[in-house]
């Protein structure tokens, strides 16, 4: 059984996850718009991720009990100055929400949520994984640059990420 605090984490947590995934398709849209079709196939396969994210933690707290409560979600950004200001946004935004994930860790840790606590370590692990998949890619357009023909490779790399990934 949770604590009412703790299912109030979790719901905000459940939205948050429900903005990634707009935030993410948002950006696939102006990627596409700009020509970026591996950029725009790999961000839309990552709002999907961004869903399953959202719904385990969803089924989690049905499964306890709860009540998942879905609020407003806020409208995530539309209009981007570049490829690279995007990844360097979804790296931000990734940052973010570690933070917010180590947030919620504490909280069940220090009301002795054990449950919560363990099911909250995939998460904790995903973000590692989150971080470092998008930190490499900014990675890679730092180290080719931004002309034209530099960003035509990133983006065929970024759909082969979109495959493989
Ligand atoms: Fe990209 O990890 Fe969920 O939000």
């Amino acid at each position: 059984m949770l604590t009412p605090a703790m299912v109030e984490k979790l719901n905000e947590q459940i939205n948050l996850e429900f903005y990634s995934s707009n935030l993410y398709l948002q950006m696939s849209a102006w990627c596409e718009d700009k020509g970026f079709e591996g950029a725009a196939e790999f961000l839309r396969k990552h709002a999907i991720e961004e869903m399953e994210h959202m719904n385990r933690l969803f089924t989690y707290v049905s499964e306890t009990g709860a009540m998942p409560i879905l609020g407003c979600i806020e409208a995530p950004p539309h209009e981007f100055e570049s490829l690279s200001q995007i990844f360097t946004a979804t790296y931000d935004h990734e940052c973010l929400i570690t933070h917010k994930i180590n947030e919620l860790t504490h909280v069940a840790f220090s009301a002795h949520d054990y449950s919560t606590f363990n099911f909250l370590q995939w998460y904790v692990a995903e973000q590692h994984e989150e971080e470092k998949l998008f930190k490499g890619i900014i990675d890679k357009i730092q180290l080719v640059g931004e002309d034209g023909k530099a960003l035509f490779w990133i983006d065929k790399d970024l759909a082969e990420l979109a495959k493989t990934g």
